[in-house]
């Protein structure tokens, strides 16, 4: 999807113009995918843009960080108010956030301990990420042939740049294919989660979401869904999904900070019920609260 450019970018504690925020192309990140990385929104709310749980964002950054080993030389308090200033510094009522933390210009080979950690965060306008009206038409999802990382591989649950590699082969694949996204099995072969997003499937009654063990990211929207679907009253379990399970599935939902909440109509072509009625239910209280309309909500609007 093409950027529309900002006023600023967040560059190591300074706010600098939007073309002058460049890189080296010896950049040891850009070489080696070391490097860890949030994508966050801000909504428009009556009060302003609202980060969407940017303290949450912000602390598992730190924690992506931690899995790979590195420093990252600004806390997460400091991270969420340059957060804050950045979006301010755009003027826009609503945008897309992207913080990452790499490891910058003067050293190469893989030993990163002597490299230096720089930070960035960039904000831009960013519509919807699966196609329009993606509640009510669904999304029609392949199994990929590429399989997620195992944790002794590249550790899933940290957001890092270089798994972003595993993502991208299963999104062209699909793309190419004709579907809209992939769903990505474990090594174990149970499923992880989409390229970009987490997943939920309701059987019988019961909606069950892969944990972090399964190969999944932990999701800030996963997170934030499942409270929203049990103060529905609905039943909501972390626990394994086998291939099968999607295939019968009552209903299925995707979720992520740029797809927000998405419905599946069908996957390796076995059509599943779609929109269905969890998934438009969740999908309504969710659009309201990011937007700070459901006061059970507010403590996850950060205002800039
Ligand atoms: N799994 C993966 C692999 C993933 O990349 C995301 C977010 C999620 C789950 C959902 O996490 P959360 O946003 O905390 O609910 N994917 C981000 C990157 C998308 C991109 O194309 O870049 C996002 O949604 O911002």
């Amino acid at each position: 999807m093409p950027i529309t450019t900002t006023p600023k970018i967040w560059m190591n504690g300074e706010l600098v113009d939007w073309d002058k925020a460049q890189i080296h192309v010896l950049t040891h990140t850009l070489h080696y995918g070391t490097g860890v990385f949030e994508g966050i929104r801000a909504y428009e709310t009556a009060d302003g843009p609202a980060v969407f749980r940017l303290t949450d964002h912000m602390v598992r950054m730190h924690n992506s960080a931690k899995i790979l080993g590195m420093e990252i030389p600004y806390s997460v308090e400091e991270l969420v108010e340059a957060t804050k200033e950045t979006v301010r510094s755009t003027g826009l009522p609503s945008c897309y956030i992207r913080p990452i933390a790499y490891y910058g210009y003067g050293e190469m080979g893989l030993n990163t301990l002597p490299c230096r950690v720089d930070v960035a965060i960039a904000c831009w306008p960013w519509g919807a990420y699966l196609g329009d009206d993606a509640v009510e038409k669904g999304v029609r999802m392949k199994i990929s042939s590429w399989t997620r990382h195992d944790h002794n591989t590249m550790p899933p649950a940290a957001k890092t740049v270089g798994n972003y590699v595993n993502s991208s082969l299963a999104k062209v694949e699909a793309l190419k294919a004709g579907y809209d996204e992939a769903i990505m099995l474990a090594p174990n072969g149970l499923v992880a989660e989409c390229t970009g997003e987490n997943i939920f499937v309701s059987r019988n009654g019961t909606i069950f979401t892969p944990p972090l063990a399964a190969g999944a990211l932990e999701g800030i929207t996963q997170a934030s869904v499942s409270r929203i679907a049990r103060d529905l009253g609905l039943d909501v379990q972390v626990g394994n999904i086998a291939r099968s399970d999607l295939y019968i599935a009552d209903e299925i939902f995707v979720c992520g900070t740029a797809a927000e909440v998405s419905s599946v109509n069908s996957v390796d072509d076995r059509s599943v019920p779609c929109p269905g009625p969890a998934t438009r239910a969740i999908a309504d209280i969710y659009a309201k609260a990011v937007r700070g309309q459901d006061a059970r909500y507010a403590d996850w609007c950060e205002h800039a």
